[in-house]
């Protein structure tokens, strides 16, 4: 397999800094020890754990009123796949990539999955795109895509994603996840109810292209690009159009895509509990669909959402298994750091909910003792286990510091001179 960042720049990296993670992971597993935990199980946990990271992401980001553009962006999905290398090599915690077409189309997608290959990289979900008009479409999506009152319209995204389909069968991929932005601004535009049987006329569609071991992910979001109206705007909505359309059919949670205050960890465990908890979309906000780096801004709810994945994987088993990926847009950051790190605040989530003890949880539950049920999660949330995710990463050969390891690496300077900023091309999506 081949390494973007040369292997004796990352021992030597590890090597200064191994005395102290041991020292540290020691001091940890005492600790934890005491607790009845065993660290070396919690640090198998991490090394096993994988978040995708989105294609899309490692360009810089925007809003809509600006784009500020960073050093060495890549310009093509091969670009692009070199620095999702780079962030697995460092974090050995994201081996899938998430594509998003058209924005990601080659004319040679065989040549993409053996450059993904040869970093050791597969394809996770891909991302179909109806929420814009590309250059020299027929139909556009100004009044919407799948909900189009325009059978023409509708009949283009739908062949789009059986196009996605198809292109992923190519890569290795293994789901479809569909977002549509189609909706009214104002009251009257839509009939409500037509627009979403319109929805699902056309999601049989492409349902029924799927092959036999795909999965659809159906994506909700509150609001934004319709503002009165959304028609996939809820968990509510994505669920009974998942039960409708069958058992290949689940539900995606990207994290931003809800009221502020929404509980989020209680959506997470009623779609576990139907059996339609098809994945996550990963990032944080404050206001909206913010798409910020995970755990920044709101870290205890993440936990409490991998505190829900972990009840579920243990009523479950094994057949409990969503896709987990970031969707991030990194606009005052560079974005392979910005990925690095959520990865690991992501699965920081994921061990800090492994430490919590469901026995005694069950316990103080049984006996109403509110008190000692939340001081059971916030002992497992208060927990520093950053020296587990360092030891995962380097017993998998990444990095104990990624972010310090990739700064001195200089790639970003050498992608800097690689890569010529092209005028009006970008490698992101700013949505
Ligand atoms: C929509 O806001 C979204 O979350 C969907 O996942 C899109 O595919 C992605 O963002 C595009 O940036
Ligand atoms: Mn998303």
């Amino acid at each position: 397999m081949s390494t973007i960042i040369s292997g004796e720049r990352v021992a030597e990296h590890n090597a200064q800094l191994r005395a102290g993670l041991d020292a540290d992971y020691e001091a940890l597993g005492g600790m934890l020890a005491r607790r009845g935990i065993d660290i070396e199980h919690l640090t198998a946990a991490a090394q096993d754990f994988a978040v995708a990271v989105p294609s899309w992401g490692v360009g810089t980001g925007g809003t809509r009123f600006a784009r500020f553009p960073g050093r060495g962006e890549p310009r093509n999905v091969f670009e692009k796949m070199d620095d999702c290398a780079v962030i697995h090599q460092l974090t050995q915690a994201t081996p899938g990539v998430s594509l998003h077409f058209p924005w990601d189309r080659t004319d040679d997608p065989k040549a993409l999955r053996q450059q993904a290959e040869s970093h050791g990289l597969y394809f996770d979900a891909v991302n179909s795109n109806t929420f814009q008009d590309q250059p020299g479409q027929q139909h556009s999506y100004k009044y919407g895509s799948l909900t189009a009152q325009n059978a023409a319209t509708r009949a283009q995204a739908i062949q789009h994603n059986i196009d996605c389909i198809e292109l992923g069968r190519t890569l290795g991929s293994k789901a479809l996840t569909v977002w549509i932005g189609d909706g009214a601004n104002f009251p009257g535009q839509h009939n409500l109810r037509g627009a979403l049987e319109r929805y699902l006329s056309s999601m049989r569609e492409i349902y029924a292209a799927l092959p036999a071991d795909w999965l659809m992910f159906i994506e909700h979001k509150l609001f934004e690009p319709a503002f009165y109206a959304t028609t996939i705007a809820d968990w509510g909505t994505s669920f009974a159009c998942a039960q409708t359309l069958g058992e290949k059919a689940r539900c995606l949670v990207d994290l931003g895509h809800h009221a502020p205050n929404t509980n989020i960890e209680m959506i997470v465990a009623r779609l576990a509990q139907f059996g339609k908890l098809g994945g996550f979309h990963f990032n944080d906000s404050k206001y909206g669909d913010d798409d910020l780096d995970s755990g920044s801004i709101n870290p205890f709810q993440l936990f409490l959402v991998f505190n829900e994945l972990a009840d579920a994987a243990q009523r479950d088993g094994a057949a409990f298994k969503p896709a987990y990926m970031l969707d991030q847009s990194h606009n005052v950051t560079d974005p392979i750091e910005s990925l690095m790190s959520s990865a690991v605040e992501v699965q920081r989530a994921f061990v800090q909910a492994q430490m919590v003890d469901r026995v005694a949880l069950r316990v103080h539950q049984e006996a109403n003792d509110a008190l000692q049920s939340a001081q059971t999660l916030k002992q497992a949330y208060r927990t520093d286990v950053s020296a587990i995710l360092a030891m995962a990463r380097v017993r998998s050969g990444g990095a104990i510091d990624p972010v310090g390891c990739y700064r001195a690496s200089g790639y970003r300077a050498q992608a800097a001179e690689a890569r010529p900023a092209k005028a009006g091309v970008s490698g992101s999506g700013i949505v």
